[in-house]
This record gives structure tokens, sequence and C-alpha cells, in this order.
């Protein structure tokens, strides 16, 4: 069964991500889908994708004991969340990781579900599984989901689990982009040439941008993903781009 929710991207202010968890009442479950994204909404973040779960999709849900019946992941569209994280960035290393831990806890304990991360692990929670399964998402050739309207530019911040099934909007089947895509500019601009079709060189990639030469990757981001015509209006700005890099290198050292 696929099943797919609207996306929606929030107007930044300065306003503190604690507020996920401010409003007044518990939601009841037919306005639980609205009221979750305007929560997220006022951390910058968007519902990517949500589905109901089957038992023979067979999908492991660690923690909620297979009591689960709503998956609903959440992240940034573009750079929805940024001025959110700039704004309330916590101390110390992984402060993204720490930000989302915080706004998802706290809606878990609103919203009465069950939080996951991308970042626990390993075993990780399988996150571009789920995206896939809720057909809002599609595999592209470089190994990173893409998604209709925010192209590459998207990722997952956490997951809340349901143990009812909520009421989502009619599924909304899209083509995956890559399908119809010209040339595949994401496989040839890529100066290592780390990208194969479904294989990512991480080695290469890595020495890379540890190099001078790398400075525009590092800066900017990935220039294979930004060779990717679809939702370019959601690229990553440079301050955005650099932090994930900075991120991703700290993870990975040269050696
Ligand atoms: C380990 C990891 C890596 C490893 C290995 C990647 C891998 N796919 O195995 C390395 C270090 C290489 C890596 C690099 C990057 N990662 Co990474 N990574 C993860 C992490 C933490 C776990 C992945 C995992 O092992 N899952 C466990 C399995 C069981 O879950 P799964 O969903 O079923 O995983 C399946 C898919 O990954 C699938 N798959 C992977 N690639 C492809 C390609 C095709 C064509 C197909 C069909 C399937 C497929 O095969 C897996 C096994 O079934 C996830 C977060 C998460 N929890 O998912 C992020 C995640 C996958 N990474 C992400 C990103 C953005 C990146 C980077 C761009 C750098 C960065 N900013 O972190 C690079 C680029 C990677 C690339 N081009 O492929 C995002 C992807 C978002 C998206 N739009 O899809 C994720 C989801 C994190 C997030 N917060 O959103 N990553
Ligand atoms: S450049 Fe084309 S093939 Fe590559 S990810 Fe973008 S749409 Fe898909
Ligand atoms: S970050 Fe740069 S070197 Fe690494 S895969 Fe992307 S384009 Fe290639």
């Amino acid at each position: 069964m696929k099943k797919n929710s609207p996306t929606s991207c929030g107007t930044p202010s300065t306003r503190p991500n604690k507020e996920v968890g401010s409003d007044t009442a518990a939601p009841n479950s037919r306005d639980r889908l609205t009221q979750l994204k305007s929560a997220l909404k006022k951390t910058g973040l968007v519902i990517l994708a949500a589905f109901h779960t089957v038992p023979d999709e067979n999908i492991p849900l660690p923690g909620a004991k297979g009591s689960s019946a709503t998956i609903v992941l959440a992240g940034n569209g573009g750079g929805s969340m940024w001025q959110y994280f700039v704004s309330s960035r916590p101390d110390g290393v992984h402060p993204l990781d720490k930000w989302s831990t915080e706004i998802f806890q706290t809606l878990a304990t609103r919203f009465g579900a069950h939080a996951v991360l991308p970042h626990e692990g390993p075993p990780y929670f399988p996150f571009q599984r789920w995206a896939l399964n809720s057909g809002q998402a599609h595999t592209s050739p470089i190994g990173i989901l893409i998604h209709p309207e925010y192209g590459l530019w998207h990722s997952y911040r956490g997951a809340l689990i349901f143990p009812q099934r909520l009421i989502l909007p009619p599924a909304r089947e899209t083509a995956s982009p890559c399908s119809s895509c010209e040339g595949r500019p994401c496989l040839s601009n890529c100066p290592v040439e780390a990208f194969r079709p479904e294989f990512y060189n991480l080695k290469r990639c890595v020495a890379h941008i540890h190099e001078p030469e790398g400075r525009d990757c590092r800066m900017t981001g990935c220039r294979a993903r930004r060779a990717c015509p679809v939702g370019r209006e959601h690229v990553y700005a440079p301050a955005q781009a650099e932090f994930h890099m900075a991120a991703f290198m700290e993870k990975h050292s040269k050696n």
C-alpha cells in the first residue's frame, strides 16, 4: 500500500524549537497529521512521507514492538530548516543530530508516537526504504533518494511511528524524475568520477574533498547533486552546504 502526504515549507523565524511541544491540548486522531505539520513548520521541517504499514511489507519497527500502524518521515525540504537550526543550534559535537533529537522526542511525547532518528545506529533504521515504500521518493543513480519537489535536496531528520492508522491524504503517485532525465548529469559531474550507476566510491570522494582541489564541493556542496535539474530552487545555500560537508568530513577522514 502506498500513501503519500503533502509537503510544506515553513517561513523561517527565530522561534525556539521547543515550541513544537508548546501548543495546548493533545491532538485528536483526525487532526493529528495537520497538527504535526504545523508543529514541524515552527522548526522549518516538513513531512516528506507518510504511510500505513502492512504486515507483508517486512518493515522492521525496532522499539515499536510490532504495534506500529503509521510512519511519518520528516526532514528538511531544501534549506527550509536552516535559519531555525542556526537560531537554536545546540553547543558541542553533532549539533544537527542533537537539534533533531530534541524536536522529535518532544513531538513524540506530544503526539503519542515513538521517535526514531536516522543517525541512531548501527544498526540504522531504514529511512530510505521507508521513504521508497511511501511512494513519495525515488531511487536516483547516485544512491540518495530524489523527491519530486525537493529533488536531491532533502534529508530525513526523524520519523514518528504511531500505533494507530492516522488519516492520511489520498496517495499521489509520482513518476521518478530520473526515468525521463536526459543525459543523467549527476553521473558525469563528479570531478573524481566517484559515481557509477548505483555505486558510490566513498574513498575517492573523501580523498578529493580533503584536497585543495575539493574546495568547490567543500564550500558549495556535492557537484554531482548540484548538476541535477530537479528542485533547483531548493539547492542548499553555501552556509548550509558547507555545514553538511564539514559534518561529512568529520565522520570520514582522508585515511
Ligand atoms: C550509513 C550511511 C551512509 C554511508 C553508506 C550509505 C548507504 N546507503 O549504505 C555513507 C558514509 C557512504 C553515506 C554517505 C552519504 N549519505 Co548517508 N546515510 C547512512 C545512514 C546513516 C544509514 C544507511 C543504512 O545503512 N541504512 C540501513 C538500511 C537497512 O536501511 P535502508 O533504508 O533499507 O537502506 C537501504 C538503502 O540505503 C538502499 N540504497 C542505498 N543506496 C541505494 C541506491 C539505489 C539505487 C537503491 C535501489 C537502493 C539504495 O540500500 C539499503 C539496504 O537496503 C542513512 C540514515 C538512515 N538511517 O537511513 C544516511 C543517509 C542515507 N545518508 C544521506 C546522505 C545525504 C548522505 C551523503 C550525501 C552525505 C551526507 N550529507 O551525509 C553521502 C552520499 C551518499 C551517496 N551518494 O550514496 C541521507 C540520504 C537522504 C536522501 N535524500 O536519500 C540519509 C537518509 C540520512 C538522512 N538524514 O537523511 N551515508
Ligand atoms: S540528474 Fe537526472 S538522473 Fe540524476 S538524480 Fe537528477 S533527475 Fe535523476
Ligand atoms: S562531493 Fe564532490 S567528490 Fe564527492 S561525490 Fe560529490 S562531486 Fe564527487
